[in-house]
């Protein structure tokens, strides 16, 4: 993890909602890469700033190995990797450095649609459903409710009508996805969007500058954006 670089190592989404907006970004601040032919690795041709195409998921990790120096994320991937660290007892190893505006999204808790909607203390003994456990725990216990978090890594919407479980704590943009499964949106947990990732303490090698001139350029691509 400490080793000594002279290249800047930037994980991105290799598809999904962020990889195309994410690769738009860094090609708008001057970078292009000589394309591998597997792809997953994109060797940096006007800078020393290579691409690493990944799942979004394997981001926070690979910052925290150091095998990556930058990600571009969704913050609410980056916060529950943050809280399940924080959780074990692990030392913070990835910072958000900036929002990026897009792929904005609210992590939110949802109920079926008849519910009528009285507040929090409603989820007291409920089953929620969620791929993001440690978000949803960590809001449970400050409010000072007890739930059972039923983890579940996708399809997180219909678990009440499976019966899996009472309410979700999911994803929402549209609200169509909810709106589908006959669930309505009742309390945000999380406002998100794609960031930039990186590591809490300043490189001390070649890739101080780097990360300079590249924040520094894309500071004035989102000038222009807005
Ligand atoms: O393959 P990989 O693991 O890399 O991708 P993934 O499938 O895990 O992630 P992906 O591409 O779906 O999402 C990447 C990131 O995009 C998320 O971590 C969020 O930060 C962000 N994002 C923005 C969203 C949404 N909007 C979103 N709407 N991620 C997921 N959704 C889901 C939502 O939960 C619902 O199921 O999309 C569905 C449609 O949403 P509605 O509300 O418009 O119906
Ligand atoms: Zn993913």
């Amino acid at each position: 993890a400490n080793a000594v670089r002279d290249r800047l190592r930037i994980a991105i989404q290799k598809s999904g909602r962020l990889g195309d907006p994410s690769r738009a970004l860094l090609t708008a601040c001057g970078l292009d890469w000589r394309e591998s032919r597997d792809r997953l690795f994109c060797y940096g041709e006007t800078l020393p700033v290579d691409l690493l195409l990944v799942r979004d998921d394997d981001i926070p990790g690979l910052l925290a190995d150091g095998v990556c120096d930058l990600g571009i994320v969704g913050r609410n991937v980056l916060a529950e990797q943050a809280a399940e660290r924080a959780q074990a007892g692990a030392p913070a190893v990835a910072a958000e450095l900036r929002a990026l505006g897009f792929g904005g999204c609210r992590l939110d808790i949802a109920v079926p649609e008849d519910w009528d909607w009285q507040g929090p203390e409603q989820l007291r003994g409920c089953r929620i459903a969620s791929s993001y456990p440690q978000l949803l725990r960590r809001w449970l216990a400050g409010e000072g409710i007890d739930a059972e978090v039923v983890m579940l890594s996708g399809s997180v919407e219909i678990a009440p009508r499976l019966g899996q479980a009472d309410a979700v704590c999911d994803l929402v943009s549209s609200g169509a996805t909810l709106a589908a499964n006959q669930l309505k949106p009742v309390l945000t947990l999380l406002r998100s969007e794609a960031v930039l990732a990186g590591p809490v303490r300043p490189f001390t090698d070649a890739r101080a500058a780097l990360m300079q001139t590249l924040l520094r350029r894309m500071d004035g691509v989102m000038r222009l954006r807005h």
